[in-house]
């Protein structure tokens, strides 16, 4: 289960663990940290967010997947060595553990210098990316997700289809979400918190992708969503493509069989 990152990124991770001789001479501590333990599955919303922000950000990271389809997350050794809520996204930084993708990124955000833009340090620029991340969780994230369960998680594990009932109320909460984005937080600003793209962007634009797995098209109708979903991506490649590889192959097998 575990592997090492990309020679790109191991580099990145070696340049931090620098020691003794060479660290004098390039003026860094003696002694530092290991590069923090990343547990994610990319067919997760919030992994594939945390994925591209530690790429973006530049965060060294050892990379260790978790396959949730295997219930890798559910041994007990998951439970009592990696996080207690058996979930994925979660750290370990050099024996920090810490799980809820919003926790994780704003802790590494303020312990590495990254780009201002991703998750700025003026007051209210960051207020305005938490305002978004603290509204997703009773709305692009629990709408989305429940409505990705219900209408391909749920058939692919159990073989039963879900009711008309079922799919109209979870498609509902959806469109209500989804057309908040469109007409309120997209009204004004080319990107959620502004006219910069920030993580806020990243976590929607992750938790939305995922409906691409399921029957609803929710560009349509939508044109700031489409532009905005565009620019998120452009902003963030070649590690949105990237993070979105599974998924995207996925979603092609299952229109194949519709
Ligand atoms: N609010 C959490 C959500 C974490 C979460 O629900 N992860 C899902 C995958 S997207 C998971 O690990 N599910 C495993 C399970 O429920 O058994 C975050 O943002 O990190």
């Amino acid at each position: 289960m575990v592997t090492r990152h990309s020679p790109k990124e191991t580099l990145l991770s070696w340049e931090v663990n620098i020691t003794g001789k060479a660290a004098r001479k390039a003026k860094l501590p003696g002694k530092m940290s290991k590069p923090v333990k990343f547990y994610y599955d990319l067919l997760s919303q919030p992994s594939r967010a945390m994925v591209i922000f530690l790429k973006l950000a530049r965060i060294p990271y050892e990379d260790l997947p978790v396959a949730l389809r295997n219930g890798e997350h559910l041994s007990e050794d998951f439970k009592n060595q990696v996080n207690r809520f058996q979930r994925v996204p979660c750290i370990n930084d050099n024996g920090f553990k810490l799980s809820e993708s919003v926790a994780i990124v704003r802790y590494l955000a303020n312990k590495h210098k990254i780009p201002d833009t991703w998750y700025p340090q003026d007051a209210k620029k960051q207020a305005l990316v938490d305002e978004y991340l603290e509204w997703q969780h009773n709305n692009t994230r629990i709408t989305c997700a429940l409505y990705f369960q219900l209408m391909w998680l749920k058939p692919l594990l159990t073989g039963k289809k879900p009711t008309e009932k079922e799919v109209d109320t979870h498609l509902q909460r959806v469109v209500t979400t989804l057309d908040a984005i469109e007409n309120i937080w997209l009204e004004k600003t080319p990107f959620l918190a502004g006219n910069e793209v920030t993580v806020a962007d990243l976590w929607a634009a992750c938790e939305i992708e995922q409906l691409t797995l399921t029957p609803y098209d929710f560009r349509k109708g939508r044109p700031r969503l489409t532009a905005w979903l565009e620019k998120v991506r452009s902003s963030s490649n070649p590690h949105y493509d990237e993070a979105h590889k599974i998924l995207k192959k996925l979603a092609e097998k299952t229109s194949a069989k519709l």
